[in-house]
């Protein structure tokens, strides 16, 4: 009788301490990890990409095709054409993902969630959400533009950075960061809805 209790004292004693030790040597305990390191560390690998096909309008052939990629916090933007006249063009994000119109005006104005005066992208007096800029055809008729901020979100659903439901406007001028609300930079020639 004495004997199996003693047995019972030495392996519980055995089992405590290789419990005790097992904690010791794992250098990541299992409470060490917050909910906000787990919270931080999806919002870090979540990545959400919307494709953009662009379709002529206003009569003419210029296409397109855009990627956007939200990640770490920022969406990044690439975007290829081709079919415009050679020079500059304006590029902007419009109110509304609806190109319906064959002048593209159904999108509506510049996406503009924060009541800004048009402008240069980052200047001091203000720009719309949607004030991209300018880029560059080449003489065949190509152009690109990349673009990246933190001032965009997809799906986030905070309305002053979502930019889910609003569309991309070529235009067949430049864009002068002066004129008042459109930049005057001329008609509307490709147009995509950016949606999931
Ligand atoms: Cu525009
Ligand atoms: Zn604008």
């Amino acid at each position: 009788m004495k004997n199996y209790a003693l047995i019972a004292t030495l392996a519980f004693a055995t089992l405590f301490t290789a419990c005790k030790n097992d904690k010791k040597d794992d250098p990541v305990v299992e409470e060490d990890i917050t909910q906000e390191d787990m919270k931080q560390a999806n919002q870090e690998s979540e990545r959400v990409m919307v494709k953009v096909m662009m379709e002529p309008k206003s009569e003419t052939n210029t296409q397109g095709r855009i990627q956007f990629v939200d990640e770490n916090g920022a969406v990044s933007m690439m975007a290829k054409f081709r079919g415009l006249t050679p020079g500059m063009h304006a590029i902007h994000l419009h109110e509304k993902a609806d190109c319906s119109a064959p002048d593209g005006t159904s999108t509506g104005g510049h996406w503009n969630p924060t009541f800004a005066q048009h402008g240069k992208w980052g200047d001091e007096a203000g720009y719309h959400k949607g004030d991209i800029g300018n880029f560059e055809a080449d003489a065949d008729g190509n152009g690109s533009i990349e673009f990246k901020t933190d001032e965009w979100c997809i799906g986030c659903g905070d309305d002053t950075k979502d930019i889910l439901g609003k569309a991309v406007i070529v235009h067949e001028g430049v864009d002068d960061f002066v004129t008042q609300p459109t930049g005057d930079a001329g008609g509307r020639i490709s147009c995509g809805g950016i949606i999931k």
